[in-house]
C-alpha cells in the first residue's frame, strides 16, 4: 500500500495537468490511444461520458490505454482486449501442451494436475487426464506466451516497466463428469501470492478457443478488486474439489456477476483482488486457456504467517514434505521465488 501513498501526488499533478490541457486542446476522438494513433485492439471498455477519476490507483500513466479503458479497469478490476494473441501462436501452445501430456517432453519444475473425478480413470497419457499444468517457466515454447510483446505492453500499464512473470498455467477444463468438479470456485488470486502491493500485480488469461457459458467461461464480480483479501478455503462441494482450488468463504451472493464470453485469442487483464472463478464445462470438449500473472520487480515479499494466507502455506508445506521430501520450513515465498522469471527491464526485489 506504500505505492499508493507515493503515487498519489504524482497522479493528482498529472490529472490537474490533463484538466488544464483539456481547456487548451480539443480532446482526442474515442478509439485512439493516448499517443493519438488508432487503438489496434478493440476492447471490452464501454464508451463512457463519465469524467476520469481524480487520481488513478490501479493503472499507471501510459501511452496505450484509452481513457475509457483506464476508467473501466479502475472501476471494474478487469479489461478484455480482443484478438490479442494470434491463431498461430495459440496452435503452437496447444501442441506444446499435448507433447507434455503425452510425456514426449519433460519440463523441470512443471506441475501436472488431474481433475479429482478422473484422476484414477482408465485414460493413459493423454490430454484427457490433465486439467491443468502449472509453472511452465522452463518450457521455452509455452513461456513464449509470457514474453509476447503485445501482452507485455499492456502488462506494463499495471506493473510499470520492470516485470516479473510470477505464475504460469495452462488450464484444460475437462467435460464435467456430472459431479460439478470442473467448476473453479470464486477466489482472489492474491491468496496465492506472498508479495505486495496488490495493485502492481496483474493476471492475464487468454482464451485458446471460443469460451462461453456452456464450456465454463470466467465469471467475475466487477469492482471487488476495491475490497481486501478474504479468507479462502475448500468449498464444501458434494462431488469434491480439486487440489489447491480454494474459494472465498464469504462474499456477497447477490453481487452482480459478469460472464466473460471470449473468442480465441481474446485476453483479459485482471487485478489480483478481483473475485472470479469459472463454471462447469457442459460440453464434450476440453476447454483451454493459457495464463500468466505478472508483478512489478519493485514488489516486496511478505511473511504470510498470521495472515489469511497461512492455511495455503501450511498445505504447501504438507505437499512438499510428503511428495518432494522438502523440509517443513519451506515457505510460500520460497515457492514463489522458484517459479518467478524476469520478462522485461531490471530484476529488483522479487
Ligand atoms: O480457467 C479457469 O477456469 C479459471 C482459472 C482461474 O481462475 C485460476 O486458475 O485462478
Amino acid at each position: 500500500m506504500e505505492a499508493r501513498a507515493n503515487e498519489a501526488p504524482a497522479a493528482s499533478a498529472h490529472v490537474r495537468l490533463r484538466l488544464l490541457l483539456r481547456h487548451l486542446v480539443p480532446s482526442r476522438p474515442l478509439g485512439l490511444t493516448a499517443a493519438g494513433t488508432p487503438s489496434p485492439f478493440p476492447t471490452s471498455a464501454q464508451v463512457t461520458t463519465k469524467e476520469a477519476p481524480i487520481a488513478f490507483r490501479y493503472t499507471l500513466d501510459n501511452n496505450l490505454l484509452s481513457p475509457e479503458q483506464r476508467h473501466f479497469y479502475e472501476e471494474n478490476g478487469y479489461l478484455v482486449i480482443k484478438n490479442l494473441v494470434s491463431d498461430e501462436d495459440i496452435e503452437r501452445f496447444r501442441n506444446a501442451f499435448i507433447k507434455i501430456c503425452k510425456e514426449e517432453v519433460k519440463v523441470p519444475g512443471l506441475m501436472v494436475m488431474r481433475d479429482v473425478s478422473i484422476a484414477k480413470s482408465k485414460f493413459i497419457t493423454s490430454e484427457k487426464i490433465v486439467t491443468k499444468i502449472q509453472d511452465f517457466m522452463e518450457d521455452k515454447e509455452l513461456f513464449r506466451y509470457c514474453q509476447l510483446p503485445q501482452i507485455l505492453q499492456y502488462v506494463e500499464c499495471f506493473t510499470g516497466p520492470n516485470i516479473m512473470a510470477v505464475h504460469t498455467m495452462l488450464i484444460n477444463k475437462p467435460p464435467d463428469s456430472g459431479k460439478k468438479t470442473s467448476r473453479h470456485p470464486l477466489h482472489q488470486d492474491l491468496h496465492y501470492f506472498p508479495f505486495r502491493p496488490a495493485d502492481r500485480i496483474v493476471g492475464v488469461w487468454t482464451a485458446m478457443e471460443r469460451i462461453h457459458h456452456r464450456n465454463g467461461c470466467l465469471v467475475v464480480l466487477p469492482g471487488t478488486h476495491k475490497g481486501s483479501l478474504k479468507q479462502h478455503d475448500y468449498p464444501e462441494w458434494e462431488g469434491g474439489v480439486n487440489k489447491m482450488y480454494h474459494g472465498v468463504l464469504d462474499y456477497d451472493e447477490n453481487a452482480p456477476r459478469v460472464h466473460l464470453v471470449m473468442e480465441k485469442g481474446d485476453t483479459v487483464f485482471f487485478h489480483p483482488l478481483l473475485i472470479h472463478g469459472s463454471g462447469m464445462n457442459r460440453t464434450e470438449g476440453f476447454r483451454k486457456a493459457i495464463s500468466c500473472h505478472y508483478a512489478s520487480c519493485d514488489c516486496h515479499y511478505i511473511d504470510v504467517k498470521g495472515t489469511t494466507q497461512e492455511n495455503l502455506e501450511k498445505e504447501l508445506q504438507d505437499i512438499g514434505r510428503k511428495k518432494y521430501n522438502l523440509d517443513s520450513n519451506f515457505t510460500l515465498k520460497d515457492a514463489s521465488m522458484l517459479r518467478s522469471r524476469l520478462v522485461k527491464g531490471e530484476r529488483r526485489n522479487l
